[in-house]
């Protein structure tokens, strides 16, 4: 026995208790402890009934993720699988919490399995690059069919115990303590005089599986062609459907095995661990409190401002939204409105539910409103004089201890802290458009900002279900300043040759979500083009930009919104066309720059984007302005549609290897200026042969007050 497995013989039930904080994963002293309480309780001739449970908050939550890519340790996790269903003696598991991969896996194991009415299970695997390699293709098939199968398997989302009742993957659910429902199921497996009852024997129901799994695999194929891990995910349960459960279980390892040594897998593990890493701060002491948020408000009705106050809105935060008069605010509150509607509309959001979440956004124009709130989000234009207007005001009538905070996405937020007599109170807390869709969320620490203020932000990041990332003040703070590079190098490919669909055609091939000319027409050039000049007026003149962007702004062609940018758009359609008055246009850049216009290979276009990205991400890396580089792989997951199979643009350059990333930057350095100095970080780590993800800054995100 292991300390984390406990075995008790109470009558003739032995009980296995497994404890392993703080999510039972199955690590290799609790696949240990298995095998050794199922041997125990085999041999053990009093024993007539077997009961597994978890302590804590959770049945199992599946393998030990931080196992991946290690030597693997006996016993393999099928193995101690295979004992429990060849267990002569019934077996029951009381599942509560969230019983994932492996966990379900053991569960599948058992001859029978109960689960608390709260409790979900699932096989998320595929999230991450695997697929369930302890018999779960197998055996689920086996009890709820193929098509719940497939759509739990290659969807990898959890169901809800009475979703797993009706598909007979639990067989009854329970109320309150796991330990007693499953003591008295097993007590009455053996008044019943039931015995072992073993999925791997039952053969998978229906006879349409060839045509679900053919249909599956075409959807797969189709949606999401660069995924490694879905269609082996359709191939294992195809094999349950074909084989005896042996070589279904056989056929399922190999390829269990070929998503595991995948670079996709390596990827999606390292997203995993970052979302969870982001929301440690280094220098934050642990027994920081964040200050309760009860009720919030959003100053500006604009879309940011609506979109936020639909963020909170939706956690069940009551929120004020200020417009200064009276006809913008009814506008925004019915764009509100019109928001939810959609998803009301779509099915994801019923009627009483968008009524629930709009009456807690309660519209005012006055400032007074605000004296009791404890949280306020500024979204209103990107203009520091506006801004210090507001939070002047702000300052004034917030009671002490409101948090204030500012949604710029790149002014300085403590030239913003300044203008209140509480810089302390301020911090940045920087949402995506559209706000109540993206995920992500920068999380500004000013140079004021107080760890209490900077852990409450981070607090209510969580409850708004965002990804929170901690950055430094700088211009653009991580995303945006990377984006910055990203954008000037991809429109100097323009002026080299390169036409817009070249160049976002090879970025989607990598995997981004949107090419970065897709991007520049749906958010407008105009908005690039008020960063470009802030950008000349503060950078050193030996700095060239492109001008093919300032040149389309000049021609009135800034995007989807006047129907013709990098591309032209039908009226009411967002498809990119080819825009026939483009071609012109990039020869005349061309022409200044003296360049001969080239075909560009995709391999030159994509480094030259992506590495403009890394030396980029380098940098904010050395001056603190990102905690760790997966934080800023994070935001580039999260914000800016990378891949997230690919692990983020500092976690790839890892994956090429920084020397080789180092050989080209020099390449670029040499010939097309000094917008491709090396960072002196990449220069050190590709020297010492290091990677990105195991470097740590000495010093924080921010200076403590
Ligand atoms: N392995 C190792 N560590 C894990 C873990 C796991 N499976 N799940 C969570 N943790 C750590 C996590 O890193 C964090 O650590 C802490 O636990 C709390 O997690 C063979 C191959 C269960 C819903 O994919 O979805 O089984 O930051 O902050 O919000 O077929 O954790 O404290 O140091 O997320 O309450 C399949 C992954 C694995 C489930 C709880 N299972 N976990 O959420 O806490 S592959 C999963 C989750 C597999 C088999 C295959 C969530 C949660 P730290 P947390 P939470």
């Amino acid at each position: 026995m292991t300390d984390v497995v406990r075995l008790e013989r109470l009558g003739a039930i032995a009980l296995v208790t497994v404890n392993n904080p703080p999510v039972n994963a199955l690590g290799v002293a609790v696949r240990q402890g298995l095998l050794h309480a199922l041997r125990a309780a085999e041999a053990d001739a009093e024993v007539r009934a077997v009961a597994l449970v978890c302590a804590g908050n959770t049945f199992f939550a599946g393998a030990d993720i931080k196992e991946f890519g290690q030597p693997p340790q006996a016993p393999a996790l099928p193995e101690v699988i295979a004992a429990i269903e060849a267990c002569t003696k019934p077996c029951v598991a009381a599942i509560h919490g969230t019983a994932l991969g492996g966990g379900l896996e053991v569960a599948l194991g058992c001859h029978y399995r109960i689960a608390r009415a709260d409790a979900k299970v699932g096989l998320p695997e595929v999230k991450l690059g695997l697929l369930p390699g302890a018999g779960g293709t197998q055996r689920l098939p086996r009890l709820a069919g193929v098509a719940k199968a497939l759509e739990m398997i290659v969807g990898g989302q959890p169901i809800g115990a009475a979703e797993a009742l009706e598909h007979r993957i639990v067989d009854e659910l329970f109320d309150g303590d796991p330990r007693a429902a499953a003591l008295a199921y097993a007590q009455r497996l053996l008044d019943e005089g039931r015995g072992p009852r073993r999925t791997g024997e039952l053969s998978v129901p229906g006879t349409d599986s060839a045509e679900l799994i053919a249909a599956r695999h075409a959807e797969v194929a189709k949606r999401t062609p660069g995924l490694f891990a879905p269609l082996r995910c359709i191939a294992a349960v195809d094999a349950a459907t074909r084989l005896p459960l042996a070589e279904g279980l056989e056929r399922e390892r190999q390829l269990f095995l070929e998503c595991l040594h995948s670079p996709q897998r390596a990827a999606l593990v390292h997203a995993f661990f970052a979302e969870r890493q982001a929301s440690k701060i280094a220098d934050l002491p642990a027994a920081t409190r964040p200050r309760e948020i009860a009720t919030a408000a959003v100053i500006g009705g604009g879309t940011m401002g609506v979109g936020i106050a639909l963020c909170f809105a939706n956690a069940g935060v009551p929120v004020k939204l200020l417009e200064v008069g009276e006809e913008a605010l009814q506008r925004a509150l019915q764009r509100a409105r019109d928001t939810c509607a959609v998803s009301v509309r779509r099915g994801s959001l019923s009627e009483s539910e968008m009524e629930r979440r709009l009456a807690l956004i309660a519209g005012v124009t006055d400032y007074a409103a605000l004296a009791e709130v404890d949280l306020v989000v500024e979204a209103v234009f990107e203009d520091m004089a506006v801004k210090q207007q507001v939070f002047e005001r702000l300052d004034a009538v917030c009671k002490p201890g409101a948090i204030l905070a500012s949604n710029t996405s790149s002014l300085d937020l403590n030239q913003i802290a300044a203008f209140t007599r509480r810089p302390e109170d301020v911090v940045g807390l920087h949402f995506f458009s559209p706000a109540n869709v993206m995920r992500l969320l920068e999380v500004v620490r000013g140079a004021r900002t107080s760890h209490a203020v900077l852990a409450t932000a981070m607090a209510i990041g969580k409850r708004l279900k965002k990804v929170a990332v901690v950055v430094g003040v700088c211009d653009g703070f991580v995303g945006n300043r990377m984006l910055f590079q990203y954008g000037r190098e991809a429109e100097f490919l323009l002026e080299e040759g390169a036409t817009p669909q070249q160049v976002d055609g090879a970025l989607r091939t990598f995997g981004m979500a949107m090419g970065p000319f897709a991007v520049r027409d749906l958010s407008g050039l105009d908005i690039g083009q008020a960063i470009r000049k802030r950008q000349r007026a503060i950078l050193p003149a030996h700095l060239t930009f492109p001008t093919v962007a300032d040149r389309l702004c000049a021609a009135g062609m800034l995007g989807q919104k006047t129907g013709v940018g990098y591309y032209r758009y039908e009226p009411g359609n967002r498809t990119p066309l080819e825009n026939p008055a483009l071609a012109p246009v990039l020869e005349a850049a061309s022409r200044e720059k003296g360049l001969e216009r080239q075909t560009l290979d995709e391999r030159y276009i994509v480094e030259r984007c992506l590495y403009a990205l890394v030396n980029e991400g380098a940098k904010i890396l050395e001056e603190g302005i990102a905690q760790r580089s997966s934080d800023i792989d994070l935001i580039y997951l999260n914000g800016y549609g990378f891949p997230a199979w690919r692990g983020g643009p500092m976690f790839y350059a890892d994956s090429v290897g920084l020397d080789k990333v180092l050989a080209t930057v020099k390449e670029l350095h040499a010939r097309c200026g000094d917008w491709w100095k090396p960072a002196p970080l990449l220069e050190k780590l590709a020297a010492e042969g290091r990677t990105f993800s195991g470097w740590q800054p000495a010093h924080h995100s921010g200076e403590q007050a």
